[in-house]
């Protein structure tokens, strides 16, 4: 079990991200790459978003694969979500990123902007509205995405060779960027590849500046990333998970 270092809080809100290994056992991270590989086999494509035959997202995977859902109630888990966001934060979607020599990708420096809701809703300062994987999508108003907190639990060694994730520390704090901001903080930020072993964890903001390399080597990288929320969106919005999954973190 992992034990939290004494700046972890500071540097959340400081540097937007935090590196925490051992969250899982060797046995849980293998439970859950079988349960994962079953699920790739089993996936329709409402499921997964495919690359070249190869699957490089589960985009509902706390639905497909009850192991991950059930990882809400992970006491290494809770001790990572609930000093930031409180004791009854709630899971509120779950992706699992998968990169292997058949689908090996990259993504450019981005936030993650959008939340996944169950329906469409007429309500003042949310949009634009998407469909991603047929999961509608919404991107909130950005004291939403303030409250909110992502734990990227690594299934394999992440490496600067296997297209670890990559962040901009502190650009959080600029809550949501337009263009030119975000350029401006690339140029002036030294960006930090978050190296994490299998069962290690890096949580972020959801405003932070990430991105990641294609893979340089075979070796293949995936990334449970689940996003947890501080409190219910406003009335009649809902979270895209159901209620069973959205248990108190405790
Ligand atoms: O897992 C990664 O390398 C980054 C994925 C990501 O941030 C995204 O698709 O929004």
């Amino acid at each position: 079990m992992h034990t939290i270092s004494p700046t972890y809080q500071q540097d959340i809100e400081q540097q937007g991200f935090a590196i925490v290994e051992n969250v899982l056992s060797p046995e849980e991270v293998d439970a859950l790459r079988v349960a994962i590989e079953q699920a790739i086999v089993e996936s329709r494509d409402s499921t997964s978003v495919r690359d070249r035959g190869g699957v490089y997202a589960i985009r509902n995977v706390t639905e497909v694969v009850p192991e991950v859902r059930a990882l809400h109630q992970h006491p290494g888990i809770s001790q990572l979500v609930a000093p930031i966001l409180g004791a009854e934060a709630m899971l509120v979607r779950g992706l699992m990123f998968d990169k292997s020599p058949e689908s090996n990708w990259g993504i450019f420096w981005h936030q993650d902007l959008s939340i996944a809701v169950r329906q469409r809703e007429a309500i003042p300062d949310f949009g634009p509205w998407s469909i991603k994987a047929g999961i509608q999508h919404v991107q909130p108003p950005p004291h939403i995405l303030q409250n909110m907190l992502t734990v990227r639990l690594s299934l394999d060694d992440c490496l600067e060779t296997n297209g670890a994730l990559r962040v901009l520390p502190g650009s959080h704090q600029s809550s949501r960027l337009n263009m030119f901001e975000s350029e401006t903080l690339q140029q002036n930020t030294p960006p930090e590849t978050c190296c994490v072993k299998s069962g290690g964890a890096v949580i972020m903001r959801p405003l932070l500046l990430h991105s990641s390399h294609r893979a340089t080597d075979i070796a293949r990288r995936r990334v449970i990333h689940l996003e947890f929320a501080a409190e219910p969106l406003p009335e009649p919005l809902k979270w895209y998970t159901s209620d069973e999954i959205t248990a108190n973190v405790k």
